[in-house]
């Protein structure tokens, strides 16, 4: 099961981390864009660099899409990359009607082998219902994502609640069903998360939004976690993937990223999780 799985690997690893691997032609450092494959040797090396801290590696698919037929190249052989002891997810934004639904999960799950896959509520349960059939797979779904623009509808209030804790609350019902879901949760917003995680208290938490733009570590770590400071990933994209432009790019993203991996312990002890 996917939550069992997180688990195990998050307290085997001591570690919350999850890599973004969003890797972009015009960010890497310069002097890989002489290699045959650059994006390829790129993510080879930031993931051989970041192995040891990652619990999780997040491929956000637009980054491979964008490069066409390359692209789905590039994503079937960094799949091939990853390590054993890591959950590997497919930050796709999915769901559809439910026929075509069916073949998005198959396209993660089968075709690429994904863990999990993080889906947008908008069309409601029968949309979803294709990827949570999938039991053994992690479903995160969008609940109150880190841009500003979540002001627009995700923070609407519906009945008084704003819609956000809506969604974390049907949520948690259709885990009750299906025992595999999971919610996005912006580590932008600070106050939220405590809330979002009094509905939800079983739900693992996939929180973006702690590096690039600027999130609080400590709320996204304390709140983001369950009771026992398991079922929460600390996604970090940018800030670990562009830690350096010069020849040491690999060893600086094992840098940034054993220190998140230990920023975010230190939290965990000092919460007394
Ligand atoms: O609410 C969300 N915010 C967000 O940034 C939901 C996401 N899935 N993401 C993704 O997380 C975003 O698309 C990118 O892949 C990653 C954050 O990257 P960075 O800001 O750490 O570089």
């Amino acid at each position: 099961m996917f939550l069992e799985k997180l688990n195990t690997i998050i307290s085997t690893k001591k570690t919350l981390l999850c890599v973004g691997l969003d890797p972009d032609i015009e960010q890497i450092p310069p002097f890989l864009l002489s290699k045959l494959d650059p994006l390829l040797y790129f993510n080879q090396k930031i993931v051989e660099a970041t192995g040891p801290y990652a619990a999780a590696y997040k491929l956000n698919l637009a980054f491979y899409e964008a490069l066409g037929i390359a692209g789905w190249d590039l994503l079937e052989k960094t799949l091939a990359l990853l390590p054993e002891d890591a959950v590997v997810i497919a930050d796709a934004k999915r769901a559809d009607v439910p026929n075509t639904s069916r073949k998005y999960a198959e396209a993660y799950f089968k075709t690429y082998g994904f863990d999990a896959v993080t889906v947008s509520p908008y069309m409601g349960l029968d949309a979803l219902e294709p990827f949570l059939e999938h039991e053994d797979r992690g479903i995160f779904v969008l609940c109150l994502t880190s841009n500003p623009g979540s002001a627009d509808f995700q923070q609407l209030p519906v009945n008084e609640d704003p819609l956000y804790l809506k969604v974390a609350e049907r949520v948690m019902e259709w885990n009750f069903i299906y025992g595999n879901c999971g919610l996005v949760v912006g580590g932008t917003h600070f106050n939220e998360i405590e809330r979002i995680r009094s509905v939800a208290p079983s739900l693992p938490f996939l929180i973006p939004g702690v590096g690039a733009q600027g999130g609080n570590l400590e709320w996204a770590v304390r709140y983001g976690t369950d009771e026992r400071g398991l079922g929460a990933l600390i996604n970090a994209s940018r800030s670990i993937l562009y830690a350096s432009q010069d020849r040491d790019f690999d060893r600086a993203a094992a840098e940034k990223a054993r220190a998140l991996r230990d920023q975010i312990n230190q939290v965990l002890q000092a919460a007394g999780k």
